[in-house]
């Protein structure tokens, strides 16, 4: 039977997850469109969970930001399970900060555990978010690179860091979270997003709106990425 849930009524809702200082809060402002929606900055360590929502490009935005943590156990697992089901309604996708340049044995070990304790359903679930990207763009200036792409840095991953990318089909952004009104990259989640939802509702359960938002970069995005 036909529902009476309208694009509108759809929210989307975006978990943060990823080690302390990869960028985690910084990009929920990113998406919020706010730098003052969540705490940043190498002395806040976040201690608890925190929710904000915003309306950007004609989508409700739900962003769960969570606590700093480089070890992730079944304990912690129940708390974001836990909290995500109190807080949010339907599917949601998980929003992996790594620093771009930062994917060492923590990173691979964290995402292990987030695999291990979160279930099967985190790798469809999951975009990583590679953060940090003005710096990077400042290095690659200094070593006399005028146009940098950020293809050329996945290019020079290792074989465990593609392999660890592979894990989520290749689903990934980078941010510059120091940009304010970076729109790009939230149209770049809100397609990427969509395209998940889409990917795992129930056939006629939810009319499921598809991505019309034009986006520049990469041919990923908009519904054609996979
Ligand atoms: N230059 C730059 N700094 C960033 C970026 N994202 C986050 N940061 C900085 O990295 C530090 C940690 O960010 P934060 O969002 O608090 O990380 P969290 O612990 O994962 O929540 C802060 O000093 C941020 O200002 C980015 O894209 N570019
Ligand atoms: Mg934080």
């Amino acid at each position: 039977m036909a529902t009476s849930i309208s694009f509108s009524d759809q929210i989307i809702n975006l978990v943060l997850l990823g080690r302390i200082g990869s960028g985690k809060s910084r990009t929920g402002n990113t998406i919020l469109g706010s730098n003052e929606a969540f705490k940043f900055g190498f002395q806040i360590e976040t201690k608890s969970y925190a929710i904000e929502r915003a309306s950007r490009f004609e989508r409700h935005l739900l962003v769960i930001d969570t606590p700093g943590m480089d070890i992730f156990l079944q304990e912690e697992s129940v708390k974001l399970r836990k909290y995500i089901s109190e807080m949010a309604q339907g599917n949601v996708i998980y929003l992996l900060c790594i620093k771009i340049g930062h994917i060492t044995e923590k990173e691979h070990i964290l995402i292990k555990q987030y695999i291990r304790y979160i279930g099967n359903d985190f790798e469809k679930r999951t975009i990583v978010i590679f953060t940090h990207l003005d710096e990077w763009i400042s290095d690659s200036h200094d070593q006399g690179i005028l146009e940098p792409k950020f293809e050329d840095f996945i290019a020079t991953l290792d074989k465990n860091s593609i392999e660890l990318l592979e894990k989520f089909d290749m689903r990934y952004i980078s941010s510059n979270n120091r940009k304010s009104g970076n729109d790009e990259i939230v149209k770049q989640i809100i397609c990427m997003a969509e395209q998940l939802n889409q990917q795992s509702s129930v056939s006629g359960a939810v009319p499921q709106r598809q991505c019309d938002l034009e986006v520049e970069s990469r041919s990923i995005l908009c519904c054609n990425y996979m």
